[in-house]
Parts: structure tokens; sequence; C-alpha cells
């Protein structure tokens, strides 16, 4: 059914990046719009300042009154379900949807419709995101990546590409009820947004929406609860699998005269030594990302051939600098356990001498504890920073508290001898100390950089 987007009344909920982006696009549609914003000091862009000022309210201002004659309240993924505006919009009839709703619904009506594929998980969302919209893009399928990524869905809705390569969040797939996609993907589940979800499995049942209509599964062999749970999704027919082991289908790792390649159904594509990206994690991400090509109709031998021209995005696992032979690695992305754990693993073998890690910040309800083997096999010492700090103190003996990114690096630095590395993987989100991780990375750079023109200097 034809979803005309005038004849509904809207209320936006939150105004961050994907609440302005409903509310501008709205306005641009001649629908009718109001917004509501929960942070205390919140101001419009100027672009909204003129056309929205008298329609956007705190949150004490949401009443039942506030919304009479509201159809449909789009949700900001950052705001939970649970809040007590969302309560009273249903109990006043309104429907909840997120962004990704509405662009499913928009994108259904479209005389063109985009084809959809969808990328989910704990880690690598990004990475794979971006790897499966350059490898489309090198391969001759137009295409645009949008979503948790940063893009707003519905800025892609009008862009010209018959593909759009959607990344997703657990916030933002709780929200989402009719999306459908050639290829949906959950690459991994490690704890995360436990603060939020409450529990593992509340978590997971967010990610498994993905594939509530996917028409294809692309799914890592070894990996758990990441395939299509029949008692959440529908069953998907068309599953795809891959991992690090051999097999005959799907995409598998091979041997041949002693070198190990990524194969698809037996066939040898590209020997890992000449994968770029730093890490097994990352040749998995590797593989995920030719897998959702190959369900695009994309031959993994066509797509295998442009994997070299990728760049991965910034902060995560990128060496900012080399002092005194000590390698410094910004990894801020590492925002929970299952970074901090791929980065160790990926950084170990190619490490001559130590890993000196700085951490720390907000857990988001994580048990640190699960770290603690990784660290005993991998790393000499913690600084630890931020709100949960103290958990690396508790799970792993030599860790010393810090209370700055500058001190954490000039004390990893008195630590730190020749061969070694100095990693910021903080398994945590950086909020309680810093605007966003790319902030955080940022901070620990400078810290870095100074210490090398103090090391140039003498
Ligand atoms: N907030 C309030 N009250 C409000 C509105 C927002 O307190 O009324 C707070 C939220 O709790 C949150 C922050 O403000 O702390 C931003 O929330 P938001 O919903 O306005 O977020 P956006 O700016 O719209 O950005 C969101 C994604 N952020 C979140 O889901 C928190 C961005 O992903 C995404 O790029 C953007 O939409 C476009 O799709 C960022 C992210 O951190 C990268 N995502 C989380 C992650 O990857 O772990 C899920
Ligand atoms: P996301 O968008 O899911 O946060 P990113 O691609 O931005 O994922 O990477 C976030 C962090 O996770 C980085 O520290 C990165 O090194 C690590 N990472 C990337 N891919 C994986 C993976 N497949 N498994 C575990 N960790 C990963």
């Amino acid at each position: 059914m034809a979803y005309h987007i005038h004849e509904h009344s809207y209320v936006v909920g939150g105004l961050g990046v994907t609440g302005q982006a409903c509310v501008r696009f709205l306005l641009a549609q001649h629908a009718k719009v109001k917004a509501f914003d929960t942070r205390p000091t919140f101001s419009l862009p100027e672009d909204l300042l003129a056309t929205m000022q008298d329609d956007v309210v705190t949150a004490s201002e949401v009443t039942k009154a506030y919304f009479n004659g509201v159809d449909t309240l789009i949700l900001s993924p950052g705001l939970a379900p649970t809040i007590e505006q969302v309560a009273l919009a249903k109990e006043c009839g309104v429907e909840v949807i997120g962004d990704i709703e509405l662009f499913a619904r928009l994108n259904r009506s479209a005389r063109h419709p985009k084809k959809l594929v969808g990328i989910t998980g704990s880690n690598g969302k990004t990475t794979v995101t971006l790897l499966v919209n350059h490898l489309l893009n090198a391969c001759g399928v137009s295409s645009i990546e949008a979503g948790n990524v940063g893009r707003p869905v519905l800025e892609a809705l009008d862009s010209d590409v018959d593909v759009v390569v959607l990344e997703l969040s657990s916030f933002q797939l709780e929200t989402t009820t009719t999306l459908p996609l050639c290829a949906a993907t959950i690459l991994n589940i490690s704890d995360d947004h436990l603060d939020r979800h409450g529990t593992l499995e509340n978590y997971i049942q967010a990610k498994q929406r993905i594939f509530n209509h996917a028409q294809s599964a692309v799914v890592w062999r070894d990996g758990i609860h990441i395939s299509p749970d029949t008692s959440h999704a529908a069953t998907i027919d068309n599953v795809l699998e891959y991992g690090l082991g051999a097999c005959a289908k799907g995409f598998s790792i091979k041997s041949v005269e002693g070198k190990q390649y990524i194969a698809f159904n037996q066939r040898p594509l590209i020997a890992i030594q000449a994968i770029h990206l730093a890490g097994m994690h990352n040749v998995l991400n590797v593989m995920a990302a030719l897998a959702i090509c190959h369900e695009l109709g994309v031959s993994p031998e066509a797509a295998v051939q442009h994997i070299g021209s990728f760049h991965s995005a910034p902060h995560r696992c990128v060496e900012v600098a080399r002092i005194e032979g000590v390698r410094y690695i910004d990894d801020s992305k590492a925002t929970n356990i299952g970074a901090t754990i791929a980065a160790l693993e990926g950084l170990a073998p190619t490490t001559e001498g130590h890993i000196i890690l700085i951490a720390g910040g907000d857990a988001k309800g994580a048990n640190l504890a699960t770290l603690t083997p990784y660290l005993n096999q991998h790393v000499t010492h913690v600084f630890a920073l931020g709100k949960d700090a103290q958990q690396f103190k508790d799970c792993f003996a030599p860790t010393t508290l810090v209370s700055s990114m500058e001190e954490a690096v000039a004390q990893a630095r008195q630590e730190a001898r020749d061969g070694d590395v100095v990693l910021l993987s903080p398994a945590c989100a950086s909020l309680d100390m810093f605007d966003n991780y790319m902030h955080r990375g940022d901070v620990f750079a400078r810290a870095v950089h100074a210490l090398l023109l103090q090391a140039t200097a003498l």
C-alpha cells in the first residue's frame, strides 16, 4: 500500500542527527511536524530555528494533550522506547517508529525502490558497511552507505543510486518492523549497550530483527546468536556462510602451497597476507562484505580485485606514531569488550615486545572481567581512566589508575621498551570524559605527538 507522507501528522522525538534529518525531510514533504528533545540544554541549528522554533518543546511539556491529532512518533535511536513520552504516545494510540522504518515505507512506495542490504553486529559494522559500498561502486553498482554509519537514512532516499548499504544499530532495529533487505547479517555479538537493553537476550532479540524481512542471510559459521533464530525471525531459505575454517561451501580459508587464501566454494580468491587490514577479525569482515556483494549479484572474483583500494575509517587500530621503537596505536572506536579482544589478538602476532594498554571509560553495564584472560595473555600493564577504571584494577592487577589521557600516555611511555606497542583500545564508551570516540582518539594522538616533539628535540 502506498505511503503518503503529507497525509500524516508527526512528532519527532529527539533532535540529534537523526531527528533533525527527519524534521527537514518532513517539512520538505509538507507534512505536519512538531518535535521534542529531552536534553535540558539544547539548541536548534540555524536552518531549523526559523521554521521550527515554536514547534519544539522540552520533555516536561509532552503531555497526553500534546499527542492530540498526531499519527506517528518518530523516535531517535538514542532515546529508549521505555521513556515516559513514548508510553504517553502509545496511550494516545500514536504509532511509534524509527527513521529506518519510515525510510522502508517510503522506499517501498517509490517509483524505483532501491535495493537494501543491512549490516548489524557488536563490532565491524562500519568497516563492513564502508567496504561493501566501496566494492559495489568499484564493480559498477551505484550505491551509498547510510544509517548508524553517520548518514541519516532519509538523506539517502533522494540519491540517485540502485543500492543503499545500511549500517543498523540495535537501537535502530528496535523501532523497525517492515524493512525488506536483499541480504542481512549480524556480524557478531558481544556484551554491549546492556545499560539500555537490560539483558544480553534483549540485545540479541533487537539484533535478530534484521532478519524479519530479509531474503538472504549472511552468517559467520562460528558465531553465536548470529544465525536467523526462527523463534525471533522468519525462516530464511537462502543462507550464505563464511568462516576461518576449511569448508566446501561458501567462504572459507584454503591452503594452497603453504599459503592461506580466502576461498569461495573452494576457489582461492585472495591470499590472507595480501589483505592490508590488520587482524583476523578483518579477514572475517572481508568475507562478510564479499558475501553481501555476492547476494547482490557481484561475483567474489570481481569484488576481491578492489579490496586493496579500500581505506578503512579512522580510530580503528591505526598507528599514529613510532617513538624510540614503540608503536602508538589508536583503536578509540573499541567501545566494547569484543573490539578490544579483537585488537589484542590482531596485534599480538605482529608485536615483538609487549602490549601496554590504555583503556577505560563507561563500560555500559558490561563486566570487564571477561577481558582478564586476554589481558593476562597479551598485556603487561593497563593504564585505566574514566568512570569504570576501577573495574580494570579489579580484574587485572598490573593496572594503574590515571586521571587524564595525557597522564596515561606519559606513564605508558615510561613503561614501554623498544618493540612494544602502546595501544588505546578502551573497551568502553568515551562519553564520560570526551565528546565522542573521535575526540578521545584525537586527544590520544595529540598527547603522542607531543611526546614525539619532545623526543625529536632531545
Ligand atoms: N539525547 C537525549 N535526548 C534527546 C535526544 C538525544 O538525551 O531528546 C541523547 C541520546 O541519549 C544520545 C545522544 O543524545 O546520548 C544522541 O542521540 P540521538 O538519538 O539524537 O542520536 P543521533 O545524533 O541521531 O545519532 C544516531 C546514532 N547515535 C545513537 O544511536 C546514539 C549515530 O550513531 C548515527 O550515526 C546517527 O543516528 C545517524 O543514523 C552513533 C552511535 O554512537 C555513531 N551509535 C551507537 C553505536 O554505534 O554504538 C548505537
Ligand atoms: P562498529 O561500527 O560495529 O562499531 P567498526 O568497524 O567501527 O565497528 O569497528 C569498531 C571496533 O571493533 C574497532 O576497534 C575495530 O578494530 C573492531 N572490529 C572491527 N571488526 C571487528 C570484528 N569483526 N570483530 C571484532 N572486532 C572488530
